[in-house]
């Protein structure tokens, strides 16, 4: 698949982010300058800090999908099968609280309904509205220990060669008040295209960051050792992994 890069790279050349926030970490001095270069970046598409929230009427019913496709293997299509009833979120790594989440125990702590718009680097765009367990509140449950810098999402699907995809998020982006795991998007739970049972939906950030079919989220201390060690599929193929937009 042959993609457009222009998108991510002036949006962290604006940002000017690229470098400060591979090393984001408990510094206030660098989230200070990350927030104002995020400042500067969001003055230029009109929100502050949040992504912008959209009304019923500008949602786009025909949500298009894009990436790999609809995983086929026999793990991902059993549990589709039956509704996923035998779904388990698993949670690990630097966590004081590994656990195992189900479906059920998902949807008690789903809390957030929001409409906001998708933005993909291949150069277009959708609005959903998108409904799940802030990802905040998520990780208050598990505990990350002192010293888990990265979220890491482990995804059922692969890539033609047989890669697992996976993204991450340093630990601030993914404690964003509007950072998901969406379970629901347009009033209905996800359907497999749009990455069922739970997917992530950052929208403050570009669409490859938005892991669709997790079935594993890691707490981690680095990104070295995890796949290619760049904290994405896509970022370990050239991607920047700062994606904010
Ligand atoms: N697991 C997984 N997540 C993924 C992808 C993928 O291929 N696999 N593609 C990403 C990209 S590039 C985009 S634009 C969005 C598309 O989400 P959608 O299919 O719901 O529109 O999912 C993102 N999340
Ligand atoms: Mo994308």
């Amino acid at each position: 698949m042959k993609r457009q890069l222009f998108l991510a790279s002036s949006i962290s050349a604006i940002a000017g982010c690229a470098g400060i926030s591979n090393k984001l970490n408990d510094n206030p001095t660098i989230h200070k300058i990350i927030g104002s270069a995020q400042g500067l970046d969001h003055a230029v598409i009109g929100t502050r800090g949040r992504a912008r929230l959209y009304s019923e009427r500008d949602i786009d019913r025909n949500f298009r999908t894009n990436g790999f496709d609809t995983p086929s293997d026999s793990t991902y299509g059993g549990l589709a099968r039956d509704g996923f009833a035998r779904y388990a979120l698993a949670v690990d790594g630097e966590v004081e609280r590994p656990h195992h989440f189900s479906l059920a125990q998902l949807r008690a702590l789903a809390s957030l309904r929001q409409i906001t718009r998708h933005d993909c680097v291949e150069g277009w765009s959708a609005i959903g509205e998108w409904n799940g367990v802030p990802l905040a509140r998520f990780l208050a449950l598990v505990r990350p220990t002192a010293r888990a810098r990265y979220v890491v999402f482990h995804c059922f699907d692969r890539a033609p060669d047989g890669t697992p995809y996976y993204e991450s998020l340093d630990i601030v982006e993914a404690a964003h008040p509007q950072t998901l795991l969406a379970l629901d998007l347009n009033g209905k739970p996800l359907d497999p295209a749009h990455g069922a049972p739970v997917r992530l939906r950052i929208p403050t950030q570009l669409g490859y960051k938005s892991a669709k079919w997790i079935k594993r989220i890691q707490l981690a201390a680095r990104l070295e050792g995890i796949f290619g060690g760049g904290g994405g599929y896509w970022e370990d193929n050239g991607y920047e992994w700062y994606a904010g937009i």
